[in-house]
């Protein structure tokens, strides 16, 4: 569940998602275990490297803030998405399923769920050197994107949006080649230490021209800290949200967005 003060300044909010869907939706935690593109829907950890858990990720700084839970290596391999420099692939949400171990899961993409709860997003890439199934994610990562609030009201991805998966252009001119696609939903709070991640990441092959430098590069664990401006936000915004152009212009810690 969220937190209960956000809970309180969202009553109403949730009251009425509750009431419009029945009573599943009460967890309020989620992961990105399918790949969508255009019309193309994935099964579940198809090309979605498997994460045991969707609950909220409070791990900052350690091994698991990488790729989500238990994904630094790939728990079982999936397979690698060919993709176009230049195009927009979407990572789909599933709520909390009954497994005990999510990466165990099977139940198919369903369109009518959404991101649960309001906040920003990035997303991040790491050339293999290898087989993506070996790579552990220990080279360089770059950053591809960083969505915030783009009419500095209100977080694109909240629930009043109702968006079922996190999108993101590849660079056109990303250097064809294996990666690791790392897609983040941020859960901001107020409270120190308290903004909950949802990390998942996919094995995608980046075709096309290449030509880019990507950069500036990091590491994960390391891109980011708990106290960086932007993961904490001292004045984090509740419903109703007020227009402030820290919202607006949201990048995000960790280094600046290579566009390509
Ligand atoms: C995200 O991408 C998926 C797959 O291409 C698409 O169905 C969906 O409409 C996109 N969402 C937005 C908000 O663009
Ligand atoms: C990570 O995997 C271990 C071993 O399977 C398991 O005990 C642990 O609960 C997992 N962690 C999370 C957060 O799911
Ligand atoms: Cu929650």
């Amino acid at each position: 569940m969220a937190f209960p003060l956000q809970h309180t300044a969202n009553r109403a909010l949730l009251l009425c998602l509750l009431l419009l869907q029945g009573v599943q939706h009460v967890e309020g935690h989620y992961g990105f275990p399918f790949l969508l593109k255009d019309e193309f829907v994935s099964e579940r950890w198809e090309y979605i490297r498997p994460t045991t858990s969707f609950a909220p990720n409070f791990d900052y700084s350690g091994p698991d803030s990488m790729c989500g839970f238990n994904a630094t290596k790939a728990i079982f391999p999936v397979k690698t998405f060919t993709v176009a420099a230049g195009s927009t692939i979407g990572f789909g949400v599933s709520d909390y399923t009954n497994a005990a171990d999510e990466s165990k899961a099977t139940a198919p993409f369903q369109s009518h769920r959404h991101i649960w709860h309001q906040g920003p997003a990035t997303a991040y890439m790491s050339k293999a050197p290898g087989d993506l199934n070996d790579y552990e994610g220990d080279g360089d990562w770059f950053k591809i994107a960083a969505v915030g609030a783009s009419d500095g009201l209100t977080w694109d991805y909240s629930p009043a949006n109702l968006r079922h998966s996190l999108n993101f252009t590849i660079p056109a001119t990303t250097p064809p080649g294996k990666y690791l696609l790392r897609a983040e939903h941020f859960n901001i709070q107020p409270d120190y230490k308290q903004t909950q991640m949802y990390i998942n990441c996919a094995h995608i092959e980046v075709t096309g021209p290449g030509g880019g430098n990507p950069g500036p590069v990091t590491k994960f664990p390391g891109a980011f800290r708990a106290t960086d401006p932007g993961i904490w936000l001292a004045n984090a915004l509740w419903y109703p949200v007020r227009p402030v152009e820290e919202l607006k212009n949201w990048q995000g810690a960790g280094p600046k967005v290579w566009t390509g």
